[in-house]
């Protein structure tokens, strides 16, 4: 091996991945990288970031790649910087996103010998990974050199598909590292058949496409089912492509909608007719109507009732069907049928069963009754949270009502985990079209800031929406927000903690000041002097309307904006409480007025 035969196995490899359709490269510094780096470096088609904590690199990539469906690569140097991409790999691996890990090692020589720097990397990501493949050091031959663009081909290819996800390959390199050009004729030799492998690519991974006679099965229990409800958690920002079809199938069926924020379904236009029961999560567990059948999108849904209908609607025998991907989702094991398989294929699949069928609308009186139910619950609840709002203006309930009113269309909204992803579901839905990112393979608090910036890599302003120990744990991401290349505003909702863990049976569980401690954890930070510190422009928004101020400042002009949101600590929990308990009350003050009007 020369260092001239080592630089065109890099060269190749950047022009290789510019040729397989990879645009965005995210790089963290280090010096066994150094061949890869400086060849990324000299091709033109590739969109380099470079990020020093290999932590937020992975989340910007992952952010990047899950807002713009597209694989996006990482390159770090060897040792503990490949360890660090860890948690973005874990989130891309179960939440489907692509990526490709290019990793630097030392060489066979280097290893287990006590060189500095250097671990065993090889299948570092365990399992979390498609696939892991070693480029092996740079050796002469015109058959290894082929051999490196097939192995990158063929490691994007996996990334891409059938079950989207993260790749990783390792590249073993020597000293020295620094570019060098061919001298002899063997390397002039190799280096001609290099320029003539360059190229475009076809990636083509085959489709995950759902069984047709389990959706033909479904189709007929549909068309023969008018008590029927469609629930849809998390879904990729692509699925809003789907969200027609998902309103014809209601429309076809007449089931009413519950789809919460991450679905791509909750935002946009809604056609007259349609049912959503958007306030699902403030419905009385004993007036949630229970369907017998039940047509399940995407991620397991977040809503507090939701694991609790679950088991009720196992009892009573509801047929549940799942359509969740590649996946397998039902964390109640109850199921009637999971169909895996790319979800927009599935609702496409189903949508022309049912074509054909003729759909059971004549309702008998128990499906009149069931649908009344729903209309009736929907509209209680949406009355009980208005009620409970007025009570807690300075709840982060109503901070989040506001915030993303003040979101326009054609803007992503990205959801942090915790109190944020469930809030939103209690006040938001209809309006302008917005896509919404989750976080929902793994639901970590991590990476939520780094991830918000790598989105805007899709080109549409995003508002980041988090908890402050959510902030907190990602403070690094604000060095990677100045990656940002659009508007990104980042809504900051302290609460003083980790207050979600305020509704669980832990906190009344008498741990006295331990339960502050050990589980709320308030970071006792300021927010805007972090952000200021950090570069990123930043103010404080004490009111909702300052909020919707603040953000549609923020979303209108390039750059990052931190918005620190003070709230009441415990708004989310009492609006909640507050709207169930109004519940009925709220039933009885309408029919009253709506008598006076009369
Ligand atoms: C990486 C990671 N660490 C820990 C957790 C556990 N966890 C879930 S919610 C939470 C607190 C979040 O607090 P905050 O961001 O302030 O949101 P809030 O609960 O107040 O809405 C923690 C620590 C997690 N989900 N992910
Ligand atoms: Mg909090």
């Amino acid at each position: 091996m020369t260092a001239a035969i080592q630089t065109l196995w890099a060269e190749l490899v950047a022009t290789t991945l510019a040729d397989a359709g990879v645009v965005r490269c995210v790089i963290s510094p280090g010096s066994r990288s150094t061949p890869l780096v400086a060849a990324l470096a000299c091709e033109p088609r590739l969109e380099l970031t470079t990020l020093i904590d290999e932590r937020t690199a992975g989340f910007f990539a992952l952010g990047a790649a899950r807002a713009t469906g597209m694989p996006v690569a990482l390159v770090c140097t060897s040792g503990t910087a490949a360890a660090h991409y860890l948690p973005a790999i874990i989130e891309a691996s179960m939440a489907g996103v692509p990526l490709v890990v290019l990793t630097a090692d030392r060489p066979p020589e280097l290893q287990d010998c006590g060189a500095s720097q250097t671990i065993d990397q090889v299948k570092l990501y365990g399992d979390f990974v498609r696939g892991a493949s070693d480029l092996g050091p740079p050796s002469p031959g015109e058959l290894a050199l082929r051999a490196v663009r097939r192995k990158l081909v063929q490691a994007i290819t996996l990334a891409a598909g059938p079950d989207p996800g993260p790749v990783q390959i390792q590249l073993p390199l020597r000293k020295p590292l620094e570019p060098a050009a061919p001298t002899s004729d063997a390397e002039r030799s190799l280096a001609s058949l290099a320029a003539r492998l360059a190229g475009p690519v076809r990636i083509a991974p085959p489709q995950l496409a759902p069984d047709a006679t389990a959706l033909a099965e479904l189709a007929a229990a549909i068309a023969a089912e008018p008590d029927g409800v469609i629930v849809a958690g998390a879904l990729p920002a692509r699925f809003a492509a789907s969200r027609a079809a998902v309103l014809a199938l209601a429309a076809r069926t007449g089931y009413p909608i519950l789809a919460e924020a991450g679905s791509q379904l909750r935002f946009g236009p809604r056609p007259d007719g349609a049912v959503f029961v958007d306030h699902f999560d403030l419905i009385p567990p004993g007036a949630l109507p229970l369907p017998r059948l039940v047509l399940q999108l995407g991620a397991e849904p977040v809503a507090a009732a939701w694991p609790g209908w679950l088991g009720r609607l196992a009892d009573a025998g509801t047929a549940r069907w799942v359509l969740a991907g590649a996946r397998w989702h039902d964390a109640d094991s109850s199921a009637r049928g999971v169909i895996l398989g790319d979800v927009a294929g599935a609702i496409a699949g189903l949508a022309a069963a049912i074509d054909g069928l003729a759909v059971r609308r004549d309702a008998d009186a128990h499906t009149a009754d069931a649908a009344a139910a729903w209309r009736d619950a929907e509209a209680r609840a949406a009355a009980a949270t208005t009620a409970a709002l007025d009570g807690h203006p300075r709840s982060e309930t109503a901070m989040l009502r506001a915030a993303i009113a003040a979101v326009p269309a054609g803007a992503a909204i990205q959801l942090g985990n915790s109190l944020p992803i469930r809030i939103v579901d209690h006040i938001a839905g209809g309006g302008a079209a917005r896509s919404v990112l989750t976080q929902r393979g793994a639901a970590g608090i991590d990476g939520l800031i780094a991830s918000a910036a790598g989105a805007t890599a899709a080109g549409a302003p995003v508002l980041l929406v988090l908890g402050d120990v959510s902030f907190a744990h990602d403070v690094g991401g604000l060095l990677a927000a100045r990656a940002a290349r659009a508007p990104l505003a980042i809504l900051v909702i302290d609460n003083r903690g980790g207050q979600i863990f305020a509704g669980l049976p832990i906190a009344r569980a008498h741990q006295g000041a331990a339960f502050e401690r050990h589980w709320l954890t308030a970071p006792e930070l300021d927010p805007a002097a972090v952000a200021a510190a950090l570069g990123a422009r930043a103010t404080t928004a004490v009111s909702p309307a300052a909020a919707a101020t603040a953000i549609a400042a923020a979303l209108a002009s390039p750059g990052v904006t931190v918005i620190h949101a003070p709230v009441t600590a415990s708004g989310a929990h009492d609006v909640r409480r507050a709207a169930l308990d109004r519940f009925d009350t709220q039933t009885s003050l309408r029919a009253a007025q709506g008598a006076s009007h009369d």
